[in-house]
């Protein structure tokens, strides 16, 4: 049985997050979602609720489950016996980005395979940092974010936007 591991902040879901999670929900038979955190950081929503949201957004795919985790990601992989990650790539940014991280991912376990499955051109500009920058002046998030992760962020800015 082929279990993926899809780490990120999510700090929240966007639409871009979940169809990274559905296209790659039909590669594998598995994938698991994770929440990596920190609590030296500050997030919009803290790492339940960032877990509560992924929940109820991926509630209709049957082979996806999410989780947590403090720390290293590769520690992780190491304690849940897995190896395999999926990320998504949107422009050459995130290439250069992502590209240092499965290199010292690989170096630190030669067993770890990170694949990378390419950006919608709907999603490639979208990011949790943009939504909750447009969420905070007002901005309307339908078209980027589910119902509830948009209710949920529009609470966090003190407000309804419609
Ligand atoms: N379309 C496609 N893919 C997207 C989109 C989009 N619109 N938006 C985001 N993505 C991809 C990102 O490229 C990324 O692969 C993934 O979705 C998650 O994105 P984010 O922004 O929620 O999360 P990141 O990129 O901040 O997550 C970074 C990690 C938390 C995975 C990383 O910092 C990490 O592994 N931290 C743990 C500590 C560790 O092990 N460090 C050493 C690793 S080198």
């Amino acid at each position: 049985m082929k279990t993926a591991v899809y780490p990120g902040s999510f700090d929240p879901v966007t639409l871009g997050h979940l169809d990274i999670i559905e296209r790659s929900s039909k590669i594998f038979d598995k994938v698991i979602v994770t929440v990596m955190y920190n609590k030296s950081k500050k997030p919009m929503f803290d790492v339940d609720e960032r877990v509560a949201l992924l929940k109820t957004a991926t509630e209709h795919i049957e082979n996806v489950e999410v989780d947590q985790h403090e720390g290293l990601l590769i520690d992780y992989l190491k304690q849940n016996n897995l190896r395999i990650l999926v990320k998504g790539l949107r422009a050459i940014s995130d290439f250069e980005a992502e590209f240092q991280m499965a290199s010292v991912n690989q170096k630190l376990c030669r067993e770890i395979e990170t694949t990378f499955i390419m950006t919608r051109t709907d999603y490639m500009y979208l990011s949790s940092s943009i939504v909750k920058e447009v969420a905070s002046f007002g901005g309307d998030i339908t078209n980027f974010v589910t119902p509830e992760v948009r209710d949920a962020i529009e609470q966090k800015v003190g407000g309804s936007n419609e």
